[in-house]
């Protein structure tokens, strides 16, 4: 602009002070410095600002917490140290479920919100230079982990929840591991990011005075797609486990309904080599400080407890079923076993990740933890487990062991 003429007598008003925003509140962001080649991407289109990034990085943080918190405890739940293994608590019986499915339901609604999120943010990928600085380079590095960990353990996850491992390292191991590096690489990225954050976290937060005005719609409509997006995928597949919306269950790989007896199957009888196990050689053999066998017969004339419980699958689905049995504390009180006693149970199962299981003291001891005989009326289908297969209380599914053949007192 043309500086004004001023007649003499006019004195000069001070200047106002010129408003200096930090580089990342400028309204377009400059990711092409000087003497980049000409072949070099340029972006000019709005939405790939910092403020759009932290809108959806703030639902993307909070899916990933929860998933990686109910993660935490499906792993110590399933594998939980000698010093643990006893305490985990066995109620409320719906614990487990609950928290599995939270991490089922939080890792996909991630998805959406990663993938918009990374929309977001790519444009970064071009940056020229691609490196200011040592400092620079290696925050770029930490970017690329965390980026690679988030596709790693969503992929993964998903694949895991329809049963199919296209890969030749063991599911659990690695994903419980690469979960930590990826939360060690989201710290460090907040960390840098923290002042960013902060200047476009609220709605009167000073990243919001630099937004051009035109993009404000634009950001609205692409929020509100991440999040029809993210509904969508939720409700299609919530109903595995929350079972009043069974009927939305379209794109889970699971159906709670579909199964025998009512009640879904992982791991079927014919993969476990059990389809038919013989009632007149079957014996239960409990080991312990006073062992004996048991017929399915005599196993029958025991007292019969009735539990309404669920399979809760580490996979995702979940379903209550009525199960009637005998309870494990007395079969292990008539062993002779001490108070606080573990349980080692072992399957007729000949090979199989699942196999052998071994439950703590409040387990073993909780009034609702049951060799199970029947399910929801019936004698065990063969895919449930029959002869007598064990459901305790707030446990996951994988150690909820079916054709038992043996207890171990331990
Ligand atoms: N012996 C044995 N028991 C097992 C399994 C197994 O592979 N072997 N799979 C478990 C898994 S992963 C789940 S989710 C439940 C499912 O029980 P259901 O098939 O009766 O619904 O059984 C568990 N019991
Ligand atoms: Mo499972």
């Amino acid at each position: 602009m043309e500086p004004m003429r001023l007649p003499h007598h006019v004195p000069r008003l001070p200047r106002p002070p010129r408003l200096r925003l930090r580089p990342w509140l400028r309204p377009r962001l400059r990711l092409r410095g000087r003497g980049a080649p000409a072949f070099w991407p340029r972006f000019r289109g709005a939405l790939h600002d910092p403020r759009t990034a932290t809108a959806i990085g703030r639902w993307l943080g909070l899916a990933v917490l929860v998933c990686f918190l109910t993660g935490l405890t499906s792993h110590y739940v399933q594998r939980p140290p000698d010093w643990l293994a006893d305490v985990l608590p066995s109620r409320p019986s719906w614990g487990y479920r609950v928290t599995q499915g939270l991490h089922v339901v939080s890792g996909i609604a991630a998805i959406p919100l990663l993938f918009a999120k990374l929309w977001t943010v790519y444009p970064r990928l071009f940056m020229w230079p691609v490196a200011r600085s040592v400092r620079h380079a290696l925050e770029r590095l930490s970017v690329a982990v965390l980026v690679a960990v988030s596709l790693f353990q969503l992929f993964t996850g998903l694949v895991n929840t329809t049963e199919w491992y296209p890969w030749p390292f063991s599911f659990v191991p690695v994903h419980f591991a690469m979960a930590w590096v990826f939360m060690g690489a989201l710290l460090l990225h907040v960390a840098v990011k923290l002042p960013e954050i902060r200047d476009h976290w609220g709605p009167r937060s000073p990243g919001s005075l630099a937004l051009p005005a035109e993009d404000v719609p634009n950001r609205r409509s692409l929020l509100i797609g991440t999040a029809a997006a993210v509904g969508a995928v939720t409700v299609t597949t919530v109903g595995q486990s929350v079972t009043p919306l069974k009927a939305l269950d379209l794109l889970a790989p699971r159906h709670p309904d579909h199964g025998p007896q009512g009640l879904p199957v992982t791991r079927a009888a014919a993969a476990a080599g059990t389809v038919s196990v013989p009632e007149a050689t079957w014996r239960l053999t409990v080991a312990g400080p006073r062992p004996y066998e048991l017929t399915l017969a005599e196993l029958r004339a025991m007292p019969q407890v009735e539990a309404e419980l669920p399979i809760a699958c580490v996979e995702g689905w979940s379903k209550n079923a009525h199960w009637t049995g005998v309870r494990i504390r007395d079969l292990l009180d008539r062993a002779g076993a001490p108070p606080g006693s573990r349980v080692r149970v072992v399957s007729l199962e000949r090979r199989g990740a699942y196999r052998v299981m071994e439950m703590g003291a409040s387990y073993a001891e909780d009034p609702l933890t049951l060799l199970a005989l029947r399910l929801n009326g019936q004698v065990l289908s063969p895919d449930h487990g029959y002869p007598a297969r064990v459901i305790a209380p707030n446990r996951p599914g994988v150690w909820q062991t079916k054709w038992v053949g043996r207890l171990e007192v331990l």
